[in-house]
């Protein structure tokens, strides 16, 4: 769904958003896994949502935090794993 290569749309990062479907198998082969998201952020290749939101939040610490702190970590954390 993401591919970012310079942490685009992310955090307030001037990039690019190119629109990945799941089906697009051979776009998103290169992350070694077959499903969206996958985030391109200065060379590094992130999948899985939870571990894009980490690599931002701990990649851009100048930037507004996706959780706002330890605690907001581990309550979206806790509703991740609900869902
Ligand atoms: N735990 C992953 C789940 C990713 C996921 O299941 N993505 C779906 C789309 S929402 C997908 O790519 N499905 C295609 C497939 O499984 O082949 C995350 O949160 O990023």
């Amino acid at each position: 769904m993401l591919a970012n290569p310079h942490g685009a749309g992310a955090q307030g990062h001037a990039g690019r958003d190119d629109p990945w479907r799941f089906t697009d198998k051979e776009a998103i082969a290169f992350s070694g896994q077959g499903r969206v998201p996958v985030l391109i952020d200065g060379g590094k290749t992130v999948a899985d949502s939870w571990t894009i939101a980490v690599h931002l939040d701990a990649t851009y610490p100048d930037r507004p935090s996706l959780f706002g702190g330890p605690a907001g970590m581990a309550v979206a954390r806790f509703g991740q794993r609900l869902g």
